[in-house]
């Protein structure tokens, strides 16, 4: 098993990450457990937080590190909160459900997607990104597994939210997913 760090402080998403690595033979040091400064989200994109995100941690911690930037797009709202998702929700989720939900409903669009921009670096600088996009709709929230956004999205093809499927399907066919199945795929072409 070779170590990779886990550039992520948000433990929904390292409890999805955690099942996608076993098979690839990658062993996850959180970046927690490191203690590794936390850099400041400044790019305006997904792809560009992550890349920030994980060459900070391969940098400080001499390891191979993977990061993710991810968010909740809802066309009613020109693609918002996106990049922004954790700061528009501010741990106030119920508050933000509202929100999103109030500008679907004054647009009469509920469609939505949630994109994952997955980047792998290295202590050398090097880096690679991979981008996955889930589509779907909004509605009102509910379920209680998951994490963020979960209870209001309902992926396109199901009936039910995020929040409802549970990791066993989320695993499968999320942003997450889509993006960590490139990586993977990339590992095999070049291991
Ligand atoms: P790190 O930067 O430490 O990884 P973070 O939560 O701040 O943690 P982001 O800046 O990428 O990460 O923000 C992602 C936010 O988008 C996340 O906090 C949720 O609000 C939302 N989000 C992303 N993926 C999601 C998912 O699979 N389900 C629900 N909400 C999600």
């Amino acid at each position: 098993m070779s170590r990779i760090v886990i550039a992520t402080r948000n433990p929904g998403k390292i409890k999805e990450f955690l099942p996608l690595l076993a098979p690839l033979g990658l062993e996850p040091v959180a970046a927690g457990a490191l203690g590794l400064p936390e850099p400041e989200e400044s790019a305006p994109d997904f792809a560009g937080n992550a890349r920030i995100k994980a060459l900070a941690a391969a940098k400080a911690s001499g390891l191979p590190a993977l990061a993710d930037d991810s968010g909740l797009c809802v066309a009613a709202m020109g693609g918002a909160p996106g990049v922004r998702s954790a700061r528009f929700a501010a741990g106030d989720y119920p508050a933000a459900f509202a929100r999103i939900l109030a500008a679907a409903g004054a647009a009469g669009e509920w469609r939505a997607w949630f994109t994952c921009a997955l980047c792998h670096a290295l202590p050398d600088g090097g880096t690679a990104t991979y981008i996955g996009e889930a589509h779907g709709r909004l509605a009102p929230p509910q379920g209680g597994e998951g994490f963020g956004y979960d209870p209001i999205f309902i992926p396109d093809g199901y009936g039910e939210s995020y929040a409802q499927l549970g990791a066993e399907v989320k695993d499968k066919i999320s942003h997450r997913a889509r993006a960590f199945a490139q990586f993977a795929a990339a590992r095999r072409l070049a291991p």
